[in-house]
């Protein structure tokens, strides 16, 4: 999850389409491991409740980012959602390994189908999730004053271990 904080806009974007596209039995882990945070089977988490489970159910110390973490994941009422916390904890081998996962997700991006993510089309496909800055989100991978983000850089991107 401290990771996920840390990608680019435009990969956390993507990977939260990847963990909408990949077939379930792919995240049977994930899928468990919400379903004992979700006691109340609404579909989504308090950050209280998702605190106390990593502290005290798995004994694990809050990373110092943490707000950073949690800010990345949770939506504007601040829960969690299971499609968020599936994107934050997908293990990177499921799109690094299928690559056609990769193909369907820039492509449900491209809405124009001309092989490049713009920003116009990134605030589009995203308008719901309140992109403010998507020009600055498209420069964070595109090649140096491109504007826009063809396949193979998007590819690069999900490649990319940093
Ligand atoms: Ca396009």
């Amino acid at each position: 999850m401290q990771q996920f904080a840390q990608l680019p806009a435009l990969k956390r974007a993507a990977v939260t389409i990847i963990a909408h596209l990949t077939s379930e039995s792919n995240t049977a882990l994930q899928r468990r491991t919400f379903r004992e945070l979700d006691t109340a089977a609404s579909g989504e988490v308090s950050q209280e409740r998702m605190e106390n489970f990593l502290t005290e159910t798995m004994g694990l110390r809050l990373p110092e980012d943490w707000s950073d973490v949690l800010s990345a994941i949770r939506s504007r009422d601040g829960n969690v959602t299971y499609l968020q916390f599936l994107a934050a904890t997908i293990p990177r081998t499921i799109y690094k390994n299928d690559e056609s996962l990769c193909r369907m997700a820039f492509r449900l991006i491209d809405t124009k189908k001309d092989g490049r993510i713009t920003a116009e089309e990134l605030q589009e496909v995203f308008i719901s999730g309140g992109i403010s800055t998507p020009e600055v989100i498209i420069n964070e991978v595109a090649a140096d004053g491109a504007g826009y983000v063809d396949y193979e850089g998007f590819r690069a991107m999900m490649l990319n271990d940093d």
